[in-house]
C-alpha cells in the first residue's frame, strides 16, 4: 500500500479546489455538469485518435450509476514521471491543468474550456478506475474519494499504477468512474443526450467511431455513430428534411497561419440559414471571427461570379451576404491553439487571426471548385437563388419604404401649398393643379373659393414612368397632390375619399407645359388609375390670342378661331398672343378658363388598356412634338362644356 509524502497532500489540495468550486471546473453541479464529466474524458480519447492513434471510443451506462469510457488509442504513458516520482497516468489523474491537454506538439489544437481534464472527473468521482493496455499488457489503478485526517478528500489514490500481468493485444485507456451523489444534484445520466453529442463528434471527427451503450436496464441500447464522410455527412443529414439545391454538399479545407479549417456547405429551398460553427469540436453558437471570415469570403467569391455571370447590371449594387446566405446548410470546423472565448455564453470566438485565415482558406477553395467546370450547374443554382433572394430583400424594403412614405403622407402638411375651398361637398368641388407660382397666385384670386381649390406647382413634378414608386412618392409635388386628393396612392386608392370630382390641369400652352401634362397624367396613370377611368381628371384651356376693340373682347383657342374672333370684332381690332397663363389678368383667366359657363375643359378618358399604355410610354418619351401630337390625335380626350 502506498504512503502518503507531503507532495502528494499537495496534490490532494489542488483536488480539493475542484470539489469546494465545482462550478468553476465544470459549469454547473446539475446535469449539464454530471454529463460534462463524461465530456471531458470523450474529449481526451477523441484528441488521441485524431491525431491518428486509433479509431474507437464507446461509452458505457453501467447499472451502477458509474461510466465507462474507452478508447483504443496508444493508452497514457505509464512511465514515471521525470520530477514528480510517479507515473504520467497519476500525474494526468492528480494534477490540475495537466489531465487530458497536454502543451505537447501532438495537442497543438486543444483549447477552450474543455481539457481542465480527467483530475476533475476524478476529484469529483466516488471512485475511478483506470487500465492502460500497453506494451501487451495491463496496468491499473484506482481512486476513491475519502476522508483523510477528518477532511474529506477526491481523487485518492487507492494505490500506485501497476502491471496486472494480464497479457492482451489490445491498446488503449479505459476509464470507469462514479459520480459523486454528495456533489451532483443528479447522478442520473441521459442517454439521448450522450447519443447526440456523441452524434455531433463523430461527424467532427470523420472515420472515428463512437459507441453509446445503455446497460443501465434490462433491455441494453447500443448505438455506433461513424461518418466516413465527416462535416460532409453533418450537412447531409442536417438537409434531410429540405430539399437541397445540388446533390454534393461543397466541401472545402486548408491550412493558414495554425488554423486548421474544414467547412461543408449545400444550398436548399429553405429561407433562413442554417451555420453551425465549431472550435476544437467545441460548438460556437454565438459565431464570432471564424464565422465573420467564412461569410466575407463566400460573399465576395460569389459577388465576382454573379458579376461575371452578367446576373446584375454594371451600376447594380452587389448582392449582400444574406442573399448568398439564403437556405444555406453550412458546418464549419476549426482546430486551432488557444482559443478565446467570448459572449454571453461564452461561444463566440475571439481570435482575430482566425478570420484572415478562414477567409483565405474559404475564398481560395471556393474559386478552385467553382472553376472546375464539372461544378458549373451548381455555381448556376447557387447564383440564381442568391439573385432571387436579393430581389425580394429589395422588394421588401420597398415595401416598407412605401408604407413609411404613405403614413408620412397622411399627415402630410398642405399649408401654403393648397388654397383649399370652403365648400365640404368633394362632387362639386375642383382642383386647379396650376403651372408656376404666379400663374397660381392669379388663379387664386380668379377663382370661386366656394368650390374651386388651386394647388400651384413649384417645379416639375417627376417623371412617374421612369422611377420606381419609392423614388416618386420622395418627389415633394407629387405627395402633395396625393395628399391634397386625399384618396391615397396604388393599391390603397380609394375614390370614395377623393375630396375634389373635378382635377383640372393648367398649364402653359408651350412645350414646358405639355411636359408638365404628360408628366402629371402619367402618374395619375400608374398610380390612380381610376381617376382617370371615372373621368375625374380635365385638362383647363387657356385661350392663345385675345382679339379687342375697345370693350368688345374675343378669345381664340387656336389659329382658326383667330380669324373668325378677327372677322367678329371687324376693324381696328388689336390682337394679343399669350405666351403663358402668367399674362393674363384674375378677371380674364375667370372668364376664360376657370368659370364654368365660359371655359373649355377637356375631360380625359382612357378606355382603351393598350391606347393608353402606349399613350404614357409615348408621353414619356423624349420627342416632344411627338408626345405634343399624341396627346391630341391618339388620347381620347373629349370636349366638355361647349365651346365658351
Ligand atoms: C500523451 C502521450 C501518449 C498518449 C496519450 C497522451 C493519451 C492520452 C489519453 C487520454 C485518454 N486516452 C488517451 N490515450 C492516449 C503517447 C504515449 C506513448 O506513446 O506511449
Amino acid at each position: 500500500m502506498r504512503k502518503y509524502e507531503a507532495k502528494d497532500i499537495k496534490v490532494l489540495e489542488g483536488l480539493d479546489a475542484v470539489r469546494l468550486r465545482p462550478g468553476m471546473y465544470i459549469g454547473t453541479t446539475g446535469a449539464k455538469g454530471l454529463h460534462h464529466l463524461v465530456w471531458e474524458l470523450v474529449d481526451n480519447a477523441i484528441d488521441e485518435l485524431a491525431n491518428g492513434h486509433g479509431n474507437c471510443v464507446s461509452i458505457i451506462l453501467e447499472p451502477d450509476g458509474s461510466v465507462c469510457v474507452e478508447d483504443n488509442g496508444r493508452g497514457i504513458p505509464v512511465d514515471l514521471h521525470p520530477t514528480l516520482g510517479i507515473s504520467a497516468v497519476e500525474v494526468v489523474f492528480t494534477h490540475l491543468h495537466a489531465g487530458g491537454k497536454f502543451d505537447n506538439e501532438n495537442y497543438a489544437h486543444s483549447g477552450g474550456l474543455h481539457g481542465v481534464g480527467a483530475s476533475v472527473v476524478n476529484a469529483l468521482s466516488e471512485w475511478l478506475v483506470v487500465e492502460v493496455y500497453k506494451n501487451k499488457t495491463t496496468f491499473r489503478q484506482e481512486f476513491e474519494a475519502k476522508e483523510i485526517e477528518g477532511k474529506m478528500k477526491g481523487g485518492v489514490p487507492k494505490f500506485s499504477l501497476f502491471d496486472t500481468g494480464i497479457q492482451g493485444k489490445k491498446q488503449g485507456t479505459f476509464i470507469r468512474f462514479k459520480p459523486d451523489a454528495r456533489i451532483f444534484d443528479t447522478v442520473n445520466f441521459n442517454v439521448e443526450t450522450i447519443a447526440r453529442r456523441a452524434r455531433e463528434l463523430a461527424f467532427l471527427n470523420k472515420g472515428i467511431k463512437i459507441i453509446v451503450e445503455d446497460s443501465r436496464s434490462g433491455t441494453p441500447s447500443r448505438k455506433e455513430f461513424l461518418y466516413e464522410g465527416g462535416i460532409i455527412d453533418f450537412v447531409r443529414y442536417l438537409n434531410e428534411t429540405k430539399v437541397p439545391s445540388y446533390s454534393e454538399p461543397i466541401y472545402i479545407s486548408g491550412k493558414e497561419g495554425g488554423v486548421l479549417l474544414e467547412c461543408a456547405i449545400q444550398h436548399t429551398d429553405a429561407y433562413t440559414d442554417n451555420l453551425f460553427s465549431y472550435v476544437n469540436n467545441i460548438p460556437t453558437t454565438e459565431g464570432g471571427t471564424h464565422e465573420t471570415g467564412f461569410k466575407t469570403a463566400l460573399t465576395r467569391v460569389l459577388n465576382g461570379a454573379v458579376r461575371k455571370a452578367g446576373l446584375i447590371k454594371e451600376k447594380d449594387d452587389n448582392l449582400k451576404g444574406e442573399d448568398f446566405l439564403e437556405g444555406l446548410t453550412g458546418v464549419i470546423s476549426l482546430k486551432m491553439a488557444s482559443v478565446q472565448f467570448e459572449g454571453q455564453t461564452k461561444t463566440k470566438l475571439g481570435n482575430v487571426e482566425a478570420k484572415s485565415a478562414v477567409e483565405t482558406i474559404v475564398a481560395s477553395g471556393l474559386a478552385k471548385y467553382f472553376e472546375d467546370a464539372e461544378n458549373k450547374p451548381i455555381l448556376d443554382s447557387v447564383l440564381k437563388k442568391a439573385v432571387l433572394a436579393a430581389k425580394v430583400r429589395e422588394d421588401a424594403r420597398k415595401a416598407k419604404e412605401i408604407s413609411r412614405a404613405k403614413n408620412s403622407i397622411d399627415s402630410f402638411n398642405l399649408v401654403g401649398k393648397l388654397s383649399a375651398c370652403s365648400g365640404k361637398r368633394p362632387e362639386q368641388n375642383e382642383l386647379f393643379i396650376v403651372e408656376g407660382d404666379s400663374a397660381g397666385g392669379t388663379a387664386k384670386q380668379a377663382r370661386n373659393r366656394a368650390f374651386q381649390a388651386i394647388l400651384p406647382l413649384r417645379g416639375k413634378p417627376l417623371n412617374a414612368e421612369k422611377k420606381r414608386i419609392d423614388q416618386v412618392l420622395a418627389n415633394e409635388e407629387i405627395r402633395t397632390i396625393i395628399s391634397a386628393l386625399g384618396a391615397g396612392i396604388a393599391d390603397d386608392f380609394s375614390i370614395d375619399n377623393l375630396n375634389y370630382h373635378k382635377v383640372i390641369i393648367l398649364s402653359d400652352a408651350d412645350q414646358d407645359g405639355a411636359h408638365i401634362r404628360a408628366i402629371l397624367l402619367t402618374f395619375f396613370f400608374r398610380y390612380m388609375k381610376q381617376l382617370i377611368q371615372d373621368g375625374k381628371v380635365y385638362i383647363g384651356m387657356p385661350p392663345l390670342y385675345k382679339v379687342h376693340k375697345k370693350d368688345v373682347i374675343e378669345y381664340a383657342y387656336d389659329d382658326n378661331e383667330l380669324e373668325a374672333a378677327k372677322s367678329k370684332v371687324g376693324r381696328g381690332y388689336d390682337v394679343q398672343r399669350y405666351k403663358g397663363l402668367g399674362e393674363m389678368n384674375a378677371d380674364q383667366l375667370w372668364e376664360t378658363t376657370m368659370d364654368p359657363k365660359r371655359r373649355t375643359l377637356i375631360q380625359v378618358s382612357i378606355d382603351d388598356a393598350f391606347a393608353a399604355e402606349m399613350l404614357v410610354s409615348t408621353l414619356m418619351g423624349d420627342a416632344i412634338e411627338k408626345r405634343k401630337n399624341y396627346i391630341i390625335e391618339n388620347a381620347n380626350f373629349n370636349r366638355e362644356d361647349g365651346f365658351r
